[in-house]
């Protein structure tokens, strides 16, 4: 029987743990999220609080790390975990994985034992958020350009100074992940919420992302321990590795975004009638469903690939940027398409695929703009840095 959802039989290539996973991070998305969330778009506001309490009972916190209260997941249960959760939206797959895969992983990947103790049992559980600081407002696409400067005291404190902007997450954080330039290179530093200099105003009048707590992270002359630091995190390379891991969730993610408009399209398709027929009997209808389900599947089992080569410890940052060029401009361009079929009833929040188009405008933005994975694809086809 053909399977007009998984016309591929991609489900075939899921273990019974994949699917268990995949189906409880589905259940809790269709109930918690879905029937509030384009309340919460409108009034830009989200309980992130409790989501994430929420998430980390269902073990989806930092789940593909092990140890400290994380499930010990495999990449590709992560993957599925992203999917589901921004089949709902991109804005809570947001919070999902800032939380795991760039504050948890830069803890678990460069902390000191004790900061691993300390923060990371509470962030599986979702107790305390956490952000990830790399952008500045001058410093983007080039986080090498960053300005904030930690200096360190006779004493071995650390006074950190300067301002990072767009950061998921700030405002709700228990602790911040923050890079910062210093005179032995880049590190990164633990700023927990309320540390005396430190603030996280929200950025408001965003038309994208509005389920999403996005703020500004403001240092000024913050005193830390010398334990803050992230002992094992030294130069650009150490958020830059973090990055891979953030990206490869939003290569499946982007795909959850898509299905969602795909499948809010076929069913309009099917129902909504035009000069006595139903919409979806005309050829250039079919021909959009066509297409869309078409980089629909091949998005997915594109990141099926990456997540296996994830779990054999194959994936290269290359590849991770091949997955999120494709994955993020395919599913903006499924949802822009899902958008023109249901015509005026598009742009309207009581359907999901205007909310999901206008989100994945940031994803196209953020974890590096389509121009940088382009880039980063370039100097690795050519040998040839067009970077500088
Ligand atoms: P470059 O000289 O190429 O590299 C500096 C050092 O870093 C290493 N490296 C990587 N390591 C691991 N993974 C990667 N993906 C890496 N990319 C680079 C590199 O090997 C080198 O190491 P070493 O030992 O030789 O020093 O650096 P560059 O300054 O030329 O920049 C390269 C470029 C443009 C690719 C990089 O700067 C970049 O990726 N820019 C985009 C910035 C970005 O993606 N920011 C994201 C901020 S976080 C965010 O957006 C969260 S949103 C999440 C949400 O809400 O879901
Ligand atoms: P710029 O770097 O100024 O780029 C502007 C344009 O110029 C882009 O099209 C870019 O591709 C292009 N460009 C730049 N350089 C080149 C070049 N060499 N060649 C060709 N084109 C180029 N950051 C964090 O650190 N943590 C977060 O949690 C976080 N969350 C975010 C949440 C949201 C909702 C958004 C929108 C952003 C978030 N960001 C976060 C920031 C995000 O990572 C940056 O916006 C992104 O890296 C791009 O930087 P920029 O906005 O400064 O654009």
């Amino acid at each position: 029987m053909f399977d007009a959802h998984d016309p591929l039989g991609i489900d075939d290539l899921l273990g019974d743990e994949d699917r268990a996973i995949r189906d409880a991070v589905r259940q809790w998305a269709r109930e918690r999220v879905l029937p509030h969330v384009a309340e919460w778009y409108e009034r830009g506001e989200v309980p992130a609080r409790e989501l994430a309490r929420e998430l980390g009972a269902l073990g989806a916190l930092g789940m593909q790390l092990t140890g400290y209260g994380c499930a010990g997941a495999s990449a590709v249960q992560y993957g599925l975990a992203c999917l589901e959760v921004e089949a709902a939206d991109s804005g809570i797959r947001s919070l999902l994985s800032v939380q795991g895969s760039l504050a948890m992983y830069a803890i678990h990947r460069f902390g000191s034992q004790e900061q691993k103790q300390q923060w990371l049992p509470a962030m599986a559980t979702g107790e305390v958020i956490g952000c990830f600081g790399l952008t500045e407002p001058d410093h983007g696409s080039d986080p090498g350009g960053m300005r904030t400067y930690a200096k360190r005291t006779p004493g071995g404190d650390w006074v950190l100074t300067g301002r990072k902007m767009w950061i998921t997450n700030g405002s709700v954080a228990g602790v911040a992940v923050v890079w910062a330039r210093t005179d032995e290179g880049v590190r990164g530093f633990l700023v927990p919420a309320g540390t005396p200099g430190f603030s996280a105003p929200e950025i408001r009048h965003k038309w994208s992302l509005r389920a999403s707590v996005t703020s500004e992270l403001v240092l000024d002359e913050v005193r830390l321990p010398a334990d803050a630091v992230l002992p094992e995190a030294t130069g650009l390379r150490a958020p830059l590795g973090c990055l891979n891991h953030a990206r490869y969730g939003i290569v499946w993610g982007a795909m959850g975004a898509a299905r969602t408009c795909f499948e809010t399209a076929l069913e309009y398709a099917r129902t909504r009638e035009q000069f006595g027929r139903p919409i979806g009997g005309f050829q250039l209808t079919q021909g959009k469903l066509a297409d869309m389900a078409v980089e629909l599947h091949k998005g997915i089992l594109l990141a099926h690939h990456l997540g296996r080569r994830m779990d054999a410890g194959r994936l290269r940052p290359e590849q991770v940027s091949f997955g999120k060029l494709n994955n993020v401009r395919e599913a903006i361009e499924i949802c822009r398409t899902a958008r023109t079929v249901l015509g005026a009833n598009g742009i309207s929040l009581e359907y999901p695929v205007m909310r999901h188009a206008t989100n994945l405008e940031s994803v196209l933005t953020y974890e590096g703009t389509v121009e940088m994975h382009q880039l980063v694809l370039g100097k690795a086809l050519t040998g040839l840095d067009a970077f500088r």
